[in-house]
């Protein structure tokens, strides 16, 4: 049996759960398909998910395929939940974007192309709802070559679009278009088979062509294009022959059920009695129930009881094996993205933008305190990059959020999951700080008014946009012992959480200048309690500039409207593109501080009728216009150096 990791990735309501229920019915898995819109599909199961008509947590169920076992992961396409499409897609073998044949690339869209494409993971596309009027096949192809990748090749044709009767059928090998279409396309990559084509175009059999279509669509360099309806079930047969013929079976792992246990958890469940359960791609070596097995940092548990993916649903088995997905019970202190066994060795960077919200949250009843702070914990379990942050001066709790629907979301999770009612006060922006020059400093050992056992030189300088924060020595690796340097690089990481203004500094590269010690009495507490001082006084020199989060939004709206909707743009600091006129609507795009996206939405309806409609994603940080706002620093403040030092008094 061979395993294929599928994701199903969209915007919004693009009809990614109503795909997922049609595909388990078409293969037969369920023999009645639910509705996303009654609330009794397979993958949309929180009853919160029903009430709303929206996924909100990333679902796995499989069916089979031939011999192959598909394991389909069902994600949330609204942007207030791409934390839980990030955690997937690093277990992914392919990918189907799903993009509505009425409604066209959208914002997200374009967010959730950009990371397929950076993570080279193969991906067909699926344009869902042609039996929707208003459903366009040649303009939806042209966005997508516009917008997402020109490296498209539609496998079919439609007719009667728009109707309950639209169908789609698959081109072949007599539909001469389709193949003259095929090689230019895969010549870009091979040009052998140019060259071939070129001599004598008829040594270049069709089957010759659909297997470098396979090949370089699971090398993620090309795109083929189906289309159908999740509700009628146009085209989905097509859709699964395709998944077969065209993605690949667990390629991406090394995929050895004898080797050593290596896999990833992606998802956290607590069950019916508050355990926790893990779901974990396996990318090589078998897992047993008792195994003793080690993962995240330093941690070790034994499993309890596995489940396996099976036609559908997870069923109890014994072992779990590479490439496939398990749910594993046991691992007590286990995270989302942990390594299970050995860890891969793939670049930690994150697709998607973090939160950029920030609101503060408090329990209706005083009592709630506690109780509050426990669930929080437990939900940002679930999902790591929302971030809990108690500010010890304020005494309050501050949660990083996506958005308004995220928000109302957790506030219903809480009240009906764990009988806390809140509110919710002051949702603020998230900013961050660049260095805008260079700055340096240092402290030498025994030299007042240095109160440590140690050397430290530290220079912050700026670095490219998007980069994070590096760090580097300019010092002898071996002039101080390896622990200390690891205390020094772990430091300058946690006090850049707090820039000049309070925000988290990025973008920037720290270099090690000085390092000195005392072989009898330095320890890593005195590299650990110098590095901010030095670091944030290199920063005041340095100079930093707060950077706020910026949305690119789409605007469409009735084109008499237009001037009514200008002035409210420039209120909330909107700068718009020139516009586009497409019949009686005008479409308008943008960037929009991500302070001012909710603003907008709400006074939409009023200035358009109730007939505009607003797409938003994040794109960039840019330079904050107008007064700067700062957040106090909470846990200690090395800017000021005698309340730096009390600070470290009372603690140590
Ligand atoms: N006419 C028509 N409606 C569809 C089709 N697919 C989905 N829908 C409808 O579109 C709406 C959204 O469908 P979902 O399957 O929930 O979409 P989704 O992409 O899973 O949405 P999120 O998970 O919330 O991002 C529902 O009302 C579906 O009934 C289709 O092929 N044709
Ligand atoms: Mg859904």
């Amino acid at each position: 049996m061979s395993y294929v990791n599928l994701g199903i990735l969209a915007h919004v309501d693009a009809g990614k759960t109503s795909l997922t229920e049609r595909l388990l019915f078409t293969t037969g898995v369920i023999d009645k398909i639910g509705s996303v819109d009654k609330g009794t599909t397979q993958t949309d199961s929180m009853a919160l998910e029903q009430q709303r008509g929206i996924t909100i947590k990333s679902a796995v169920v499989s069916f089979v395929i031939d011999d192959v076992t598909v394991n389909l992961i069902d994600t949330p396409g609204h942007p207030d939940f791409i934390a839980e499409v990030e955690r997937v897609l690093s277990v992914l073998d392919g990918a189907v974007l799903v993009i509505s044949a009425v409604e066209g690339v959208q914002a997200q869209t374009r967010v959730l192309m950009r990371a397929l494409q950076r993570l080279h993971i193969p991906t067909l596309m699926f344009i869902n709802k042609i039996d929707r009027g208003g459903a366009h096949a040649e303009r939806v192809l042209q966005s997508i070559s516009e917008k997402l990748t020109p490296a498209i090749i539609p496998m079919g044709s439609t007719s009667e679009l728009g109707t309950r009767s639209a169908l789609y059928a698959p081109y072949g090998a007599a539909d001469a278009d389709f193949t003259a279409r095929l090689v230019d396309l895969l010549a870009d990559h091979d040009d052998a088979l140019l060259a071939t084509y070129v001599h004598d175009e008829t040594t270049v059999s069709y089957r010759q062509l659909r297997g470098e279509l396979a090949a370089q669509t699971r090398q993620a360099l090309v795109h083929p294009v189906f289309f159908g309806s999740a509700i009628t079930g146009a085209g989905v047969d097509s859709l699964i022959a395709g998944i077969k013929e065209l993605l690949p079976e667990g390629t991406r792992a090394e995929g050895d059920a004898d080797g050593p246990v290596s896999g990833t958890v992606f998802k956290i469940e607590r069950g019916s009695a508050g355990e926790k359960i893990a779901y974990v791609r396996m990318f090589s070596g078998t897992v047993r129930v008792r195994d003793r097995l080690q993962y995240g940092r330093d941690n070790e548990g034994r499993v309890t009881a596995i489940s396996v993916f099976d036609r559908g649903s997870a069923v109890r088995r014994a072992s779990v094996a590479a490439r496939q997905i398990g749910k594993l019970w046991g691992l007590g202190d286990v995270q989302i993205g942990d390594a299970i066994g050995i860890a891969r060795t793939t670049a930690e960077r994150r697709s998607f933008a973090p939160p950029t919200l920030e609101t503060i949250i408090v329990p209706r009843r005083p009592a709630d305190r506690g109780a509050l702070h426990v669930a929080l914990a437990q939900l940002t379990e679930q999902d790591p990059l929302i971030n809990l942050r108690q500010d010890d001066i304020r005494q309050e709790l501050f949660l990083s959020l996506y958005g308004e629907v995220q928000k109302e979301v957790i506030q219903a999770t809480l009240a009906t999951d764990f009988n806390i009612d809140v509110d919710f006060r002051e949702t603020t922006t998230i900013c961050i700080e660049r260095p805008v020059g260079i700055g340096a400093a240092f402290e030498l050992l025994g030299k007042a008014p240095n109160p440590f056992l140690a050397t430290v030189g530290l220079r912050i300088e700026p670095a490219p946009i998007n980069t994070g924060v590096g760090f580097r020595l300019e010092v002898e690796l071996g002039s101080i012992p390896l622990s200390f340097h690891k205390a020094v690089e772990d430091t300058v990481k946690a006090t850049l959480q707090q820039g000049i203004y309070g925000w988290e500094v990025t973008d920037c590269t720290v270099t090690m200048t000085h390092s000195g010690y005392s072989s009898v009495s330095s320890t890593a507490g005195d590299f650990r309690l110098l590095t901010p001082l030095v670091l944030m006084s290199a920063l005041k020199q340095a100079g930093t500039i707060v950077c706020e989060p910026m949305h690119r939004f789409h605007l469409e709206i009735p084109a008499d409207t237009f001037g009514r909707i200008l002035p409210v743009l420039a209120q909330l600091r909107a700068v718009p593109q020139t516009p586009a006129m497409r019949g009686s609507s005008c479409l308008l795009e943008g960037a929009i501080p991500a302070a001012q996206v909710h603003e907008l939405q709400q006074q939409l309806p009023a200035l358009t009728r109730g007939e505009g409609v607003l797409e938003s994603a994040f794109d960039h940080h840019e330079p904050i216009r107008g007064t700067i706002p700062t957040r106090p620093r909470s846990d200690h403040n090395p800017l000021n150096r005698k309340e730096y030092l009390l600070h470290v008094v009372r603690r140590v």
